[in-house]
């Protein structure tokens, strides 16, 4: 762990005390050495605001800014501190919604493009995968081309952000029972757009001040996030580029190549990503690449962008969210290609000191300092092909490099179809062998640990210590965003690697499905494929009715952005037990101020009377395994399940064939069958 003392005496850590990832450690050693600062350091010596981290500041209006900070105090307009905490929550909810929705639209754009062969480079890759959508969107598939139903299903998608009234479509994809909570609650969102701009009038000066009311409409806006703006980008995505299926990848600062021009894709959005994949295999641009003295072109993704090229095509993975700089430190990046989200302005800075080009893409998004060359799709692959000259062309600039020898192999790819299918087979495809194994107890529950890396946090060790420790208690793990590529890199994504430091029960699993103990299940937005398995674990039977009955967790041990503030209330209201690492934005001192714990605990038990699942705020990833385990039991005990019981599993799978190895065929069979099998 971090030294905390060290931190708020605001020294510097030490490279191991900032990460636990050798290839950050190396490179952050090299930033020291040369005076670079990064967002490490910068984390060290800018001490975060106490009165901002836990929501005490309201800067709404220019009577203000408002610091309350004792009890009873209030703002200039008498705004009271749950008041204050509340809008300043539903704020970074409604920034989060807008960013996952915005990421949705416009590949519902992009959609509609390709049905009208209006985007250059782009094709429908999963047909079937259109047509189950569509069908569960209610439109016509029989006798009609592809491009015809897509183009259907590109202006119902484009409408769900506009709606004004009745339900988003995507969101009655839930279980009955919670459709009929949300309906009964009055918080299914009539359209994306519609309840991130009423959370934004709200929190105008002088109109919504009811802390209940502000968070009631907290939860519709982020359920027009995770059952409706994300949810539409992981379906066309899947559409236009295919549905994720395993494959071998690699992640880490090593992937990176001394003798080729690397060029890293970085920020949300696949559509310009997965061009510059087909772009980078073109022969001619191979050509020009070795014109320039490199042996070819070696493409890698930071964030969520390699999430996306990780789980299609197996493009490498260079790090998450923390390691943005660090690569650039390597000397070795040509270019940095940029589209939305999680970009840190330092980069343009940053990369001064190297010969590292970073471009910007997105109309949305410039940097300044930076080369702009924007996307479009109707020559999308011109774009990318220009892109990847401009790097070809920096490679003659390139001067010393220090690439960390460190990557790891990972298999990611699991989107929810894909499980389906593991589990079952092409011809009988369901998550019955997953209930049997959870309601058995051979598998205790499920946790989805997702989200950033945050500096504030050694860099990947919440993530990797949740994780070893809930697999060691055979608690299946499933992850997406940042926290799958920091336990990428520990190795616990590959095969039957890590096994061995599995629960015998989840080790039987495993071994009999062939799957690792954690499904790497994409990017941010696909946090949605989380919500979509726990659905087919419901409809399924033998977990209950309803989400918040399933004996499952989810996390974000290393949260950062308003995007995991915005996930952790639909996944909440869904009905899980989410569980956010760091600071308590909402949350003041409870001895020095009651009145500032209101808010957190309305989310925590109010939520969890009204919605069975709650959002929690701790600061030690042990005190957040326990709270895990102590969850999933009492969730099993209410279904009714035995009691989780490690010795009575693991003697089966692979344990058992080696432990049979010797045997005469009789006595294997009796090991077996309990008798030899008559012949
Ligand atoms: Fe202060 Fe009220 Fe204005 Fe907020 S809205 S800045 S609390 S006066
Ligand atoms: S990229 S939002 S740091 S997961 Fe999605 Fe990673 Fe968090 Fe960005």
């Amino acid at each position: 762990m971090a030294d905390q003392e060290t931190t708020r005496g605001r020294k510097r850590r030490t490279p191991e005390q900032a990460s636990i990832d050798p290839a950050a450690i190396q490179m952050l050693g090299i930033a020291d050495e040369r005076g670079i600062g990064t967002a490490f350091s910068r984390a060290d010596v800018m001490a975060a605001c106490n009165i901002g981290a836990t929501g005490l500041c309201c800067s709404l209006c220019g009577m203000g800014p408002c610091r309350v900070i004792k009890d009873g105090q209030t703002g200039v307009c008498g705004a009271t501190v749950d008041t204050i905490q509340a809008r300043n929550f539903i704020r970074s909810v409604a920034a989060g919604s807008a960013a996952h929705s915005d990421h949705g639209r416009d590949m519902a754009f992009t959609l509609k493009a390709v049905a009208n062969g209006e985007a250059e480079g782009y094709a429908i890759k999963d047909i079937a995968k259109l047509r189950t959508v569509a069908e569960q969107c209610g439109i016509a598939i029989e006798d009609r081309s592809p491009e015809e139903i897509a183009d259907e299903l590109a202006d119902l998608y484009i409408d769900q952000f506009g709606q004004q009234n009745g339900a988003i479509i995507p969101a009655l994809r839930a279980p009955e029972k919670r459709v009929k909570l949300w309906e009964e609650q009055g918080v299914i969102p009539r359209g994306v757009d519609r309840e991130v701009v009423e959370a934004l009038h709200r929190t105008h000066m002088g109109d919504d001040q009811d802390p209940g009311h502000i968070l009631h409409h907290a939860v519709r806006t982020s359920l027009a996030d995770g059952w409706g703006g994300s949810m539409i980008a992981t379906d066309v995505s899947d559409i236009l580029f295919g549905t994720p299926a395993p494959l071998l990848g690699e992640a880490n600062l090593g992937v990176l190549k001394d003798d080729m021009v690397n060029v890293i894709v970085h920020g949300h959005e696949p559509t310009l990503s997965q061009m510059v994949v087909a772009a980078s295999q073109d022969p001619e641009i191979i050509e020009y690449a070795k014109a320039a003295g490199a042996a070819g072109i070696n493409l890698s993704g930071i964030c969520c962008t390699a999430n996306e090229i990780l789980m299609r095509q197996g493009i490498p993975a260079a790090g998450n969210f923390l390691q943005q700089e660090l690569a650039i430190l390597t000397g070795s990046v040509e270019a940095m290609v940029v589209d939305v989200q999680c970009i840190m302005q330092a980069l343009v800075s940053l990369a001064e000191n190297f010969h590292t080009k970073i471009i910007t893409t997105s109309p949305k998004v410039k940097l300044k300092g930076a080369t702009h060359i924007e996307f479009e799709e109707t020559h999308a692959l011109t774009i990318a092909k220009n892109i990847l000259r401009e790097a070809i062309d920096n490679y003659a600039n390139r001067e010393d490099t220090t690439i960390p020898d460190y990557k790891n192999s990972l298999i990611p790819g699991f989107s929810h179809e894909y499980i389906n299918y593991m589990l079952g087979g092409s011809y009988r495809a369901s998550f019955r062998p997953l209930n049997d194994a959870i309601m058995a107890g051979r598998i205790r529950g499920v946790a989805a640990i997702v989200g950033c890396t945050n500096p504030r946090i050694q860099h990947d060790s919440y993530h990797t210590t949740i994780t070893e420790e809930l697999l060691k208690q055979d608690v299946l793990v499933v992850e997406t965003g940042c926290a799958a590529i920091a336990n990428a890199k520990l190795g616990f994504l590959l095969g039957d690697a890590g096994l061995d430091r599995v629960g015998p029960g989840l080790q039987e699993v495993c071994e009999t499905v062939g799957i690792p103990p954690v499904l790497h299940m994409g990017s941010c937005v696909d946090n949605t494929r989380i919500l979509t398995v726990l659905t087919q674990m419901v409809d399924e039977g033998g977990l209950g009715d309803d989400i918040d009955q399933v004996p499952a967790v989810g996390l974000a041990p290393e949260w950062m952005s308003e995007k995991a503030l915005s996930i952790a209330t639909y996944c909440a209201a869904s009905g899980a037990y989410v569980m956010m690492g760091g600071a308590n934005p909402v949350e003041g001192r409870p001895d020095k101020m009651p009145d500032s714990v209101e808010v957190a605990d309305y989310m925590s038990a109010g939520w969890e009377e009204i919605y069975g699942g709650k959002l929690e705020f701790l600061d030690d990833p042990w005190e957040m395994i326990r709270r895990t385990l102590d969850h999933i039991d009492k969730k099993r005990a209410a279904l009714g399940l035995p009691e989780y019981d490690p010795t009575i599993f693991g003697k089966s799978g692979d344990a058992r064939l080696i432990e049979i190895e010797g045997l005469s065929l009789e006595d294997r069979q009796a090991a077996i069958y309990g008798q030899p099998v008559a012949t």
